[in-house]
C-alpha cells in the first residue's frame, strides 16, 4: 500500500508551490471530487473486436451485476455515481426493480441508449431506411427507450444511429435525412419536460460510403430544429483524425447546445480505449474549454461526462477505475490553468506566454493533490490499488459461474 505520509508530504510541497502562484487549492479539491463521471454498462461485459470478443472470467451475467461492478467503481473514487444502459442488452420486466438496485448500490441510472443497428430489419437502416415498417419499428424502440428512462428517473436519452449507405448512389440523401428528423420529432415531443436528448454523431462505421449523423453539424442542425432540449454528444472516437475536437466543444458551448462527452481515445478510428491514453494533451484542451465555459457566468452548463469504452484486453473494473481517475486528473489540471494569465496573453498576442500558460498547468502532477483530496473524504488515496487489495475480483470470479455472460454477440 502507499504509505499516506508520502503523499502528504509531496502535496505539502504542491500546495505551497501553487499558492504561491495565485492557486485556491481548497476550491480544486472540491472541484475535482464534486466531479461525475457515468460509466457505461457496456463497459463491464464482454468485448472484443469483429474478430474475436474475448471473455474475462467474473463479468457481469446481467445488468444488475453489471451496476454492482459499477458500484465499486463509485466507491472507491467517490466520483462515478451514475451508470449508462443500452435497451435491449440491458432490458429487465420491471425497471422499477433496476432503480431500486441501483439506489442501493449508492449509484443511480444515467443515460439510456437505444440500439437501432443490431436487428436484421435495420441492414438498410433504421430511421432512414426505405421501408416504413421498419422505419416505424426504430421509432417505437426509441419512445419505449424514453418510457424507460421516465421509469428509471434518467433525464437523459442519447441516440446514436448505425444509418448509412456503403455505396454511392444508394441511398437518396435529402429523403434520409428528412427521415431521421421525422423520427426525432415525434420522440422529441414524446419527452417530458426535464428530458435532454443528446445525439450523438460518428462519420463513418458501420457504414463506410455515408452516414446520416456524420458530423457536429449534422447533429447540431437536426438539434435546432427539434428545440432546445435537443443537444451534441462528443464521442472523442467519432471524428477523421486531427479534426480540432477542443474547438468543435467550444462552439457547441457558445451555442449551448453541448450534451456530453462519450470519453474514450483512439489512435485511428472508434478505438475506445482508455481517455487520454493516447493523447492526453488533446483531452486537457478539450478539458480547457470545458473549465473554461464553466467558470464563465454567462454561459449555462450542463454537460453529462460519460465514459463510451470498451476494454477488450484490460481487467473491466481495474479499467474503468483507471478511466475515471483520468478524466478527473485532466480535469484538476484544467483547472490549473491561469485564466486571467491566459486572457492577458491572449489580448496582447504574446502567443508563447498564451500557449505556456496552457503547458505549465499540463505538466503540473496532480496526482497528491487528487490523493490528498481522496484521504480527506475518507477515500483511498489509491483506488486502483485499493480495488486490487478488496478481494472483489475474486469474489466475482469465483461466484458468477453458470449463466451467459453479458457482452457483444
Ligand atoms: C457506437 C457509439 C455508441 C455506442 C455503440 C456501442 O460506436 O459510440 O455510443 O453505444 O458504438
Ligand atoms: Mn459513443
Ligand atoms: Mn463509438
Amino acid at each position: 500500500m502507499v504509505d499516506p505520509n508520502e503523499w502528504e508530504s509531496t502535496y505539502r510541497e504542491l500546495r505551497a508551490r501553487l499558492e504561491a502562484h495565485g492557486v485556491d487549492v481548497d476550491w480544486v479539491e472540491e472541484k475535482v471530487m464534486n466531479l461525475a463521471v457515468e460509466t457505461p454498462s457496456w463497459g463491464y461485459g464482454d468485448s472484443g473486436t469483429r474478430f474475436k470478443v474475448f471473455h474475462q472470467p467474473g463479468v457481469p451475467r446481467n445488468v444488475f451485476e453489471k451496476f454492482e461492478d459499477a458500484a465499486q467503481v463509485h466507491k472507491l473514487t467517490g466520483i462515478a455515481p451514475s451508470v449508462a444502459i443500452h435497451i435491449p442488452w440491458d432490458k429487465v420486466d420491471d425497471f422499477n426493480a433496476l432503480k431500486k438496485h441501483a439506489a442501493d448500490l449508492g449509484l443511480r441510472v444515467g443515460a439510456v441508449n437505444p440500439n437501432l443497428f443490431q436487428d436484421d430489419d435495420y441492414k438498410f437502416g433504421s430511421v432512414t431506411n426505405t421501408d416504413a415498417r421498419v422505419r416505424r419499428k426504430a421509432v417505437e424502440h426509441m419512445l419505449e427507450c424514453v418510457e424507460i428512462a421516465k421509469e428509471v428517473d434518467s433525464k437523459l436519452f442519447t441516440p446514436w444511429f448505425a444509418d448509412g449507405t456503403n455505396y454511392p448512389g444508394q441511398g437518396h440523401f435529402r429523403t434520409r435525412l428528412a427521415w431521421m428528423l421525422e423520427a426525432l420529432t415525434e420522440v422529441y415531443e414524446a419527452m417530458p419536460e426535464h428530458m435532454i436528448m443528446a445525439i450523438e454523431y460518428k462519420f463513418f462505421e458501420p457504414a463506410f460510403y455515408h452516414t446520416d449523423v456524420p458530423d457536429w453539424g449534422t447533429s447540431y442542425l437536426l438539434c435546432t430544429k427539434l428545440g432546445p432540449r435537443a443537444k451534441v454528444l462528443v464521442d472523442l472516437g467519432h471524428h477523421p483524425l486531427a479534426t480540432n475536437i477542443a474547438y468543435i466543444v467550444a462552439t457547441l458551448l457558445a451555442e449551448e447546445r453541448l450534451g456530453g462527452f462519450h470519453f474514450n481515445s483512439r489512435k485511428y478510428a472508434d478505438d475506445d480505449l482508455t481517455v487520454g491514453s493516447i493523447d492526453p494533451y488533446e483531452l486537457f484542451l478539450i478539458y480547457n474549454e470545458l473549465v473554461d465555459a464553466e467558470l464563465d457566468p454567462n454561459v449555462p452548463f450542463h454537460v453529462a461526462y460519460m465514459l463510451d469504452q470498451s476494454h477488450n484486453i484490460k481487467p473491466k473494473i481495474e479499467a474503468m477505475i483507471q478511466s475515471v481517475l483520468s478524466v478527473q486528473e485532466t480535469y484538476a489540471r484544467a483547472l490549473l490553468v491561469d485564466r486571467e494569465a491566459l486572457a492577458r496573453a491572449q489580448n496582447e498576442n504574446r502567443v508563447i506566454d498564451a500557449e505556456m500558460t496552457l503547458r505549465r498547468a499540463f505538466w503540473t502532477d496532480v496526482q497528491p493533490l487528487l490523493a490528498h483530496a481522496r484521504a480527506e473524504r475518507g477515500l483511498p488515496v489509491n483506488p486502483l490499488l485499493a480495488y486490487r487489495e478488496s478481494g472483489y475480483q475474486r469474489k466475482i470470479e469465483k461466484e458468477r459461474v453458470g449463466g451467459k455472460p453479458a457482452g457483444w454477440a
